[in-house]
């Protein structure tokens, strides 16, 4: 990519923690891997969590979003309120040809968001996934829209195969989190701890002014 722009070392303004949740098979894996990398094959469950890391702008700000990829399978869901803690945004994410992966949002993940998420203003976005697959698709984008409008969500409706929409669920979710001041001050914070942390260690202990 050339010559690098000659900055310090940090090469974003805000990070973000970002999760992933939903039934097994939605395409939550499909959707990252989408997005990340633009290529998407079939893949297998995940087993337990795995994440990755993009760097994007997104109105004007360099960010550094990471992204927590969750098992859709119980058996594979282990350390579950962990993976919850200090996340900024929350995808939920269902199959629009699977009735029961839109009925669980409600019955099953959003209240495990209410009892998880740490962050009270942490923002929310539904997401119906394999749009691509129109003939055999079950739920409408109207109970789509209304979900979202119960529970508060942001709302896109998207294709991991054909990577429609992959990119604007990140980055919309970005945007929501960037108007919330108290996350734009979390995200802000990481940045600055890391600053810190990359600072060499070459003070001295200051001498004297010590008792006896
Ligand atoms: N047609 C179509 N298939 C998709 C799409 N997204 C994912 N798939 C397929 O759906 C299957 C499941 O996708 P995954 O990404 O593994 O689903 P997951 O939500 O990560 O599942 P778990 O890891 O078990 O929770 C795979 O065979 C994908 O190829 C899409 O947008 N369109
Ligand atoms: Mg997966």
């Amino acid at each position: 990519m050339g010559s690098s722009s000659g900055q310090s070392n940090n090469s974003y303004d805000l990070s973000f923690k970002i999760l992933l949740i939903g039934d097994s098979g939605v395409g939550k894996s499909s959707l990252l891997v989408s997005f990340i990398s633009s290529a998407v094959d079939d893949l297998a469950p995940t087993i337990g969590v795995d994440f990755k890391i993009k760097q994007l702008t997104v109105g004007g700000k360099r960010l550094k979003l990471t992204i927590w990829d969750t098992a859709g399978q119980e058996r594979f869901r282990t350390l579950t309120s962990s993976y919850y803690r200090g996340a900024q945004g929350i995808i939920l994410v269902y199959d629009v040809t699977r009735r029961e992966t839109f009925t669980n949002l409600s019955d099953v993940w959003a209240k495990e968001v209410d009892l998880y998420s740490t962050n009270q203003d942490c923002v929310k976005m539904l997401v119906g996934n394999k749009v691509d697959r129109e003939s055999e698709r079950v739920v409408s984008r109207e109970e789509g829209i209304a979900l979202a409008k119960e529970h508060g969500c942001l709302f896109l409706e998207c294709s991991a195969k054909t990577r429609e929409n992959v990119e604007q669920c990140f980055e919309q979710l970005a945007l929501k989190i960037m108007e919330v001041p108290s996350l734009l001050e979390e995200g802000s914070t990481v940045v600055k701890r890391n600053i810190l942390k990359q600072k060499p260690e070459n003070q001295s202990p200051p001498a004297g002014g010590c008792c006896s």
